[in-house]
């Protein structure tokens, strides 16, 4: 099989095989992927390539799962471990320019509060943390409970699959009643974190305490059935093959296939430092652009593929734009995961550096909203 004949596929607009994405991350012509995969990006979304501001909150780092590519984690009682206090996180996401509905709307004739002006807001805070062994899911319902009444124009993404497990098993609620509760409280969209990869010899090396990709895979249907959009990821460069790449995304495309739940799709750069994983090292540049590209040409029911610039790093980050991605994530104030794996990125981007690599990528930026709504 050759690349001609996939290109032509792709050309007619017909759907990949797992064979033909196999063959492509086989493949060392980088050009013609990323030149498909840009052809493919600009028929979901034009030129236009997206970004948000937002921030970034892992209330703890206390984790039961204790993952072993996971530098950010902590058992209990261990030094580093920490909890943050939910008064403290409310007080500093309005410090840092969430928008404040009060303030908003005592500012006549004008659409944006003085607190605004003086610092862009961001619109959306990204929540994520670790199984805590003493936090009840009433701790974890308050927080959100909590951050919508003081901040209610701000979108809550929050918890990954493994965290809504988890709430479920220690409530003792099922699956949708626990959603339907978050729900309650502002849970508005969920992040795609938890994934990794799906086959189970692969978990078992990387996070044998984690959820296996079924059940991580039934999260997401129940949360699509309650009306909670979510992303998806998938962590590469570790110990998979390419032929577990493929599978993941296999069966990632049928659940969307079935309940067109995900809004994006993000593949995550393995990061070595402080890891417990065997002969880790950094990805390459090559391996991501392909990673995404691939990702592009066969998740063809995904109408976004973000390039998480703070693992691909902002140049990679800036190319992937070329190779397939047409969503840079965001400002992303205060990011940890990375951070404690040995994160090579800047700690956060302005809104115009998010625009100037967008601009000098030859595409058209557009901020938009938790749903890719534009906002400006
Ligand atoms: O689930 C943990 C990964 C994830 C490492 O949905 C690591 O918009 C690399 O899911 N090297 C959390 N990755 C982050 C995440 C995410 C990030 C940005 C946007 C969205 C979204 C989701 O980070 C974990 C795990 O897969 N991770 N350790 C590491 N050493
Ligand atoms: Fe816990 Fe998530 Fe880290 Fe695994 S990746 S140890 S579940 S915080």
């Amino acid at each position: 099989m050759s690349l001609k004949r996939i290109e032509k596929k792709v050309r007619s607009g017909n759907r990949l095989s797992s064979e033909e994405a196999l063959l492509l991350f086989e493949s060392d012509d980088i050009f013609t992927i990323g030149r498909l995969a840009n052809q493919a990006a600009q028929l979901h979304n034009d030129n236009y390539v997206y970004f948000i501001q937002n921030h970034h909150i892992n209330p703890t780092n206390i984790c039961v799962n204790r993952c072993r590519f996971c530098a950010f984690s902590r058992s209990k009682g261990d030094k580093g471990a920490y909890e943050l206090d939910l008064k403290k996180i409310i007080r500093k996401l309005k410090k840092q320019g969430a928008r404040v509905k009060s303030q908003e709307s005592s500012t006549h004739n004008s659409t944006v509060s003085h607190n605004t002006q003086l610092k862009a807001p961001f619109t959306e805070v990204h929540i994520v943390g670790g199984l805590h062994p003493d936090w009840s899911f009433d701790v974890y319902l308050d927080m959100i409970r909590q951050i919508k009444n003081a901040l209610p124009d701000l979108h809550i993404k929050a918890f990954t699959a493994v965290e809504i497990d988890y709430f479920s098993s220690i409530s003792g609620m099922s699956l949708m009643q626990t959603l339907e509760q978050l729900q309650d409280a502002g849970l508005e969209s969920m992040p795609g974190g938890g994934a990794e990869i799906f086959n189970k010899r692969v978990r078992k090396k990387v996070c044998p305490e984690k959820i296996d990709g079924k059940r991580w895979l039934d999260v997401m249907a129940t949360a699509h059935r309650v009306g909670i959009r979510t992303n998806a990821t998938m962590l590469y460069g570790h110990v998979e093959s390419f032929e577990d790449r493929v599978d993941h995304m296999l069966k990632l495309r049928n659940l969307q296939d079935t309940t067109e739940g995900f809004q994006a799709f993000i593949p995550l750069a393995f990061h070595p430092l402080n890891t417990t994983i065997e002969g880790a090292r950094y990805t390459s540049g090559i391996d991501d652009l392909k990673t995404i590209a691939i990702s592009r040409l066969f998740l063809d029911n995904f109408s976004h593929i973000k390039a998480y610039w703070v693992m691909l790093g902002e140049k990679i980050a800036q190319l992937a734009l070329l190779f397939g991605a047409d969503d840079l994530d965001g400002t992303i104030i205060e990011e940890k995961i990375t951070r404690s794996a040995g994160a090579l990125s800047a700690n956060a981007l302005t809104r115009n550096e998010l625009i100037h690599l967008i601009q000098k990528a030859g595409k058209v930026p557009v901020e938009r909203d938790s749903f890719y709504r534009p906002v400006r």
